[in-house]
């Protein structure tokens, strides 16, 4: 981890011609370096036009300035923000005269990482700047602020509520002897259990489904070989990006490619087919697929017989959305009624399938709660594991375990929860949310 105790600087803005360009300054010598180099220090949260001026005292350009005393800045440290004429010559010569100054070039998502650690964001927040910045809908940017404002800590407070509403009827029952706690009581629990469970697992699926809005859908055609996977992904590329053969087996391992749809980006994967008695590279491939598959939001199976996915891939991916289609319709055959049938032949039904690639907004509003938009998969995760909680807890309880455990099942899925807010996680899942950061940021 970087030492926070440094001063740090680095360009917010892009590199390249524009008409300003915003550097930030962080760290205790901030003050500092822009008396040094402005002759003043204005007023702190008072942006004032000034002079930089070099080491030889050669002007570098006319700025404007602002300098916020810690704790009151985004890191919680001492602050400093440029405004300079936005040509790299200039942008260039400030910051070399900055980092000549006892201060380094910040990393990638420094300024948050102190913001984090000064305690001035939650993680959640900083997951929520994601889509702040990256998203590539409108609605995606409007989703990531509204948990950026307002920090998931009210929703998960919320949860917290009912988990100990559950707690509470547990408990009540503790003081009875395990003959005493009636049947009926019991019932009651788990049907709370269940209730709550149900209400979080929503929760967690409209992250899966609001994920289309940020620039991340994945979606993997998988099938047996030789169904017209590699057809229909060039089909929808626009271009013979993979090869195509009468011959079962072609395709070895997963291509994808980034293709836009409604405007909307989207990556499409073109997986080996899925055979039991594959050849050992084929084999190979086939495992590529199960993998593809993991990292896929939208799941389509393509077969030229009508024949649905196996059972243990649909259940074992039963979160996933799927769509199953039927292909080479031109060669006859009617198809069963939950599949889509398209022809890449005559391009029959290709077009209604790009539609159905993503989801609706309609679908999307359907799983909308009253809680805050979760905005990582960390997030969905631990929602996840909670609802497992609740679901062992019901298991238990039916097969006749003692009540205790129950009130132990909670506990540990109030712990799930409250990762989710968690101000210090564990340095692997802060390098993991940080990667996606760039730098000035
Ligand atoms: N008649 C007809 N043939 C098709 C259609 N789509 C694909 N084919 C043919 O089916 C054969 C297999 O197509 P591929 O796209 O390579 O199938 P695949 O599912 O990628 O096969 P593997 O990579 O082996 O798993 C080729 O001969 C294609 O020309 C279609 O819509 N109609
Ligand atoms: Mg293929």
């Amino acid at each position: 981890m970087s030492d926070f105790a440094e001063t740090i600087c680095a360009l917010s803005t892009p590199m390249g011609h524009s008409a300003l360009g915003l550097i930030r300054i962080s760290g205790s010598k901030s003050s500092k370096i822009l008396k040094d180099l402005a002759g003043i220090l204005p007023e702190p949260r008072v942006s004032r036009l000034c002079i930089l001026k070099n080491h030889r005292s050669e002007v570098i350009d006319e700025v404007v300035a602002t300098f916020y005393p810690g704790p009151h800045s985004y890191t919680g440290e001492d602050m400093v923000e440029i405004s300079a004429h936005g040509n790299p010559l200039i942008l260039d010569e400030i910051i070399a005269e900055i980092v000549s100054r006892e201060t380094r070039g910040a990393e990638a998502g420094e300024f948050t990482r102190r913001a984090l650690a000064n305690g001035k964001l939650s993680i959640d927040q900083v997951e929520s700047l994601d889509w702040v910045l990256n998203s590539s809908t409108r609605e995606g940017v409007k989703l990531g602020l509204r948990s950026k404002v307002e920090g998931l800590s009210g929703s998960v407070e919320e949860i917290r509520g009912l988990f100990l509403d559950l707690k509470v009827q547990i408990e009540a029952q503790l003081d009875f002897s395990e003959a005493e706690v009636g049947e009926l009581d019991k019932v009651q629990i788990i049907k709370t259990a269940d209730e709550l469970r149900f209400k979080i697992e929503a929760w967690a699926k409209a992250f899966d489904i609001h994920k289309y809005l940020l620039n991340s859908w994945t979606v993997a055609l998988i099938g047996p070989p030789n169904s017209g996977k590699s057809s229909l992904f060039n089909a929808l590329v626009g271009s013979d990006r993979a090869i195509v053969f009468d011959q079962p087996g072609t395709t070895r391992d997963f291509l994808h490619q980034s293709i836009k749809i409604d405007g909307l980006p989207v990556t499409l994967i073109d997986t080996a087919g899925i055979r039991n008695n594959a050849d050992p590279i084929e084999a190979i491939g086939i495992q590529k697929t199960y993998e593809a598959m993991k990292g896929a939001d939208l799941i389509c199976w393509v077969t030229d017989s009508g024949e649905g996915a196996p059972p243990e891939l649909l259940s074992k991916h039963s979160s996933k959305k799927w769509l199953l289609i039927r292909s080479k319709s031109d060669l006859g055959g009617r198809a069963p009624e939950e599949f889509i049938s398209i022809s890449v032949k005559t391009g029959d039904g290709v077009n209604e399938f790009r539609k159905l690639m993503l989801p609706t907004q309609k679908e999307a509003d359907a799983l909308t709660e009253d809680w805050l938009p979760l905005t990582s998969g960390r997030q969905r995760d631990l929602v996840l594991s909670a609802a497992d909680c609740l679901l062992s807890m019901s298991e238990d309880l039916r097969a006749g375990k003692y009540l205790d455990l129950s009130s132990q099942w909670v506990d540990k899925a109030q712990r799930q929860l409250s990762q989710i807010i968690d101000s210090v996680p564990n340095e692997d899942v802060i390098g993991a949310i940080f990667s996606r950061f760039c730098i000035g940021k």
